[in-house]
């Protein structure tokens, strides 16, 4: 009676609480202090490598931390779902050395819903401590131990589970408040690292050839790596798991595991950003555990993904929508509201960097006439072509506008007067020797250039200065190239 009467509040003590450690901790005080063991030991089934692993210990020496399935006493209880007695483990080979003084050991499997959970590991240092009643007490014990464990488990993942949606939620709307691609993807990786247990979160971007390129993180990148814009080694696992719509688990030390990018990252989980079908780039967090991304959890961390590619496309919509009030219909060049925007921008910088800008402003010889004699079409065509001619040899950082009508504005960043008197010669040349369909005769061009700080500090100052020089050209005769005073010591036009 007073056995039973121990085993009842055994079980409501383990049944108690709902976490984990507290009913470990529940489980072998019964056991140390109801049953009077020397010493005990809870080992937790490891699944997938059919293993077990001592999770919480009492009155145990050294002794291995881990026991396969099948190996020892523990291991055999667990492989044959049956409680293993040994009342003298000196004479029973599958007795693992351990802990000194242990002479009876009694392994009870945990079991729930017929499978085996883990195992109650009892040992005493009397010869054949257990007796008949003990074994059956404590294999009951063992039974409410087991829905105790099981119930510390769902409650463990419930609990993940409803952290994972509130993150779930706060990444959401910290995604639409953003519509810059660029601080998108920053905010995306800043957000994920802050509401996940990670060690950091990075977004590598799909270009146009396939190619991945480090464009974000959330700052905690190892410095190797630092520079974003990183390319990756060609067929890496980012790579593979972007062909193949699938996420991937990389370990560190796996073959190939080059897309591990995270200094001491144990794993990394590779989630494609694929968007109506569109392959955006990878999603990648990384973790110390090398069990941080269990297969459970993937849904949801691909739901993080799907989250993330609807922003990306938005903000890549929103650019293309924005890159079109900027570009001129006719000729594809920027329009003169980007000049307006580009000019202040590059003026500032030059400001702050104390370095010179230039500007060429271009404007099409007779071009009445080219639109009388041959048409309007053929004169829309000849502007689209000059845009061409220009666009050819300029540089990446200038910027060709159409300024309006048959006029353009060229910036050139980091450019001085005379280099940009340079350029304008060689567009001149190129426009004056271009062979047009349908127009047999040369067109030309003429231009002006001003440069900063030497024709003005301000937009307008600059603007006004290449006016006057176009107006210079002009003046002496068309197909020639001007610049201030101010620019080159005295008014100057080049190869009338
Ligand atoms: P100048 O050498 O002094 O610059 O003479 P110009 O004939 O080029 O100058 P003007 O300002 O008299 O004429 C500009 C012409 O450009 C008038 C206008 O019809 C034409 N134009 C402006 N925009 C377009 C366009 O989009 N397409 C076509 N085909 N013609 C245009
Ligand atoms: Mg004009
Ligand atoms: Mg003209």
């Amino acid at each position: 009676m007073q056995r039973i009467a121990i085993l009842y509040d055994a079980s409501q003590a383990v049944l108690s609480t709902f976490q984990l450690n507290e009913v470990l901790d529940q489980i072998l005080m019964i056991v140390r202090d109801y049953f009077h063991l020397e010493s005990g030991a809870i080992l937790l089934l490891d699944k997938e490598r059919n293993e077990l692993n001592v999770r919480l210990s009492f009155g145990i020496g050294p002794c291995p931390t881990m026991v396969p399935v099948g190996k020892g006493i523990t291991g055999n209880a667990a492989r044959l779902k049956r409680p293993i007695y040994v009342p003298d483990v000196t004479k029973d080979p599958r007795y693992i050395a351990g802990t000194s003084g242990t002479m009876s050991e009694l392994a009870i499997p945990l079991i729930v819903r017929d499978e085996v959970v883990g195992v109650l590991d009892c040992q005493s240092n009397q010869l054949d401590f257990f007796d008949r009643e003990t074994v059956d007490l404590l294999t009951l014990f063992a039974t409410q131990a087991s829905i105790a464990l099981v119930n510390a488990d769902i409650y463990s993942r419930e609990q993940k589970r409803a952290q994972q949606m509130e993150a779930i939620g706060a990444i959401a709307r910290q995604a639409t408040a953003v519509i810059k691609l660029e601080e998108l993807l920053v905010q995306l990786c800043r957000s994920i690292a802050a509401h996940m247990p990670l060690q950091g979160a990075a977004i590598l971007t799909a270009e146009q050839d396939g190619t991945l390129i480090l464009r974000a993180n959330d700052g905690t990148l190892s410095p190797g790596i630092e520079t974003s814009q990183a390319l990756l080694p060609a067929d890496n696992p980012a790579e593979t798991a972007l062909e193949r719509r699938k996420t991937r688990v990389v370990h560190a030390g796996d073959a190939g595991a080059q897309a591990v990018m995270y200094k001491g990252a144990g794993s990394e989980l590779l989630l494609p950003l694929v968007s109506a079908g569109r392959p955006l780039g990878v999603l990648v967090l990384a973790a110390t555990d090398p069990t941080a991304f269990p297969v459970d959890d993937i849904p949801t961390l691909e739901s993080v993904a799907d989250i993330c590619a609807t922003a990306i496309q938005n903000a890549l919509y929103f650019q293309q929508v924005e890159q079109l009030a900027y570009v001129d219909g006719l000729t594809g060049v920027y329009n003169r509201r980007l000049f307006e925007r580009k000019i202040s921008e590059e003026l500032d910088r030059a400001t702050r960097y104390e370095s010179t800008l230039s500007v060429i402003m271009v404007d099409i010889d007779h071009f009445k006439r080219v639109n009388d004699e041959f048409g309007h079409l053929l004169g829309d065509e000849v502007l689209r072509i000059v845009s061409q001619i220009f666009l050819g040899a300029l540089r990446k950082p200038d910027s060709c506008c159409r300024y309006g009508g048959e006029e353009f504005a060229i910036i050139l960043p980091e450019t001085s007067g005379p280099k940009a008197l340079r350029v304008a010669e060689k567009l001149r040349n190129l426009v004056a020797e271009y062979e047009f369909p349908g127009i047999p005769r040369p067109v030309t061009i003429s231009a002006g250039v001003a440069d900063f700080p030497r024709c003005g500090a301000t937009r307008d100052d600059i603007v006004r200065a290449a006016d006057e020089s176009l107006y210079i050209a002009k003046q002496s005769g068309r197909n020639c190239v001007a610049a201030q005073e101010d620019t080159l010591g005295e008014a100057k036009v080049a190869n009338q």
